[in-house]
């Protein structure tokens, strides 16, 4: 998996992936994401939620797996969220946070079964960024986002987390967020952390997830806006604006 995310940094300078959050999508719902990212050029599919309340999670891995060639990576909101017929996924710490659950416990608890189940864990910083609303994640995790003008204190997790050895970053600033990461902050933590970076949370146009490559980031996530069918359609665009943004 590590190979395939650098391979299309490589080669396309960024890469677009399209979050499916089990719980906000119905089997015929999730056909449709499917069928339209077919010939849309998305880099990867991620899975998962920050609370799962539906068993569907091995079933829309599944689903993907079995109609498109497209990777699929877990995205998981605790160590209980895993499916053996991902390709891979983001092995997350929520290093903005002070809560050793979502530090290391859940991970600890994850890790042997991650082997069984032949997973490639990509270590990846998680650091939450104010998005205006109050997250799942902060609700389920008991920590407080980084508020978004505090992009010093961005930049010092970022730094944290590639000198632990985590080989991705990812800054969120929540589903559905009323703004997403800004372009300084992206640009701030590129300029001193050499780590890949994704960006998601609140990107709702195709010009802002360019806008969003153009301040530095790697891969741009777009999940909740493709949540309403009359925006499926919009995939194509955000891929394509992705890269040819770089
Ligand atoms: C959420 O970053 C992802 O964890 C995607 O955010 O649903 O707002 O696109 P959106």
């Amino acid at each position: 998996m590590w190979e395939y995310l650098t391979k299309v940094l490589k080669q396309r300078g960024a890469g677009y992936f399209v979050l499916v959050d089990p719980d906000k999508h119905t089997r015929d719902s999730l056909k449709q994401l499917i069928n339209s990212a077919r010939d849309a050029d998305v880099d990867a599919f991620l899975v998962g939620g920050s609370y799962l309340f539906s068993d569907m999670l091995d079933e829309a891995v599944r689903m993907i797996k079995d109609s498109v060639n497209t990777p699929v990576i877990l995205f998981p909101g605790s160590g209980s969220h895993l499916s053996r017929y991902a390709d891979g996924l983001l092995f997350l710490s929520l290093i903005s946070g002070r809560n050793p659950q979502f530090l290391i416990e859940e991970q600890v608890r994850a890790a042997p079964i991650i082997k069984r189940m032949g997973l490639e864990p990509v270590p990846t910083g998680y650091i939450m960024i104010g998005g205006g609303n109050e997250t799942t994640v902060e609700f389920v995790t008991g920590t407080r986002s980084i508020p978004a003008g505090k992009t010093d204190l961005a930049v010092a997790h970022a730094l944290a987390a590639e000198y632990l050895g985590m080989k991705l970053l990812y800054l969120e600033s929540g589903s559905g967020a009323s703004y997403s990461v800004s372009d300084e902050m992206i640009s701030a933590v590129k300029k001193y952390c050499g780590l890949p970076v994704i960006v998601g949370g609140g990107i709702t146009t195709p010009e802002t997830a360019a806008q969003k490559v153009k301040a530095g980031a790697d891969f741009i996530v777009t999940g909740n806006i493709l949540e309403n069918p009359n925006n499926i359609r919009l995939i194509k665009s955000f891929a394509q604006a992705v890269h040819s943004a770089f």
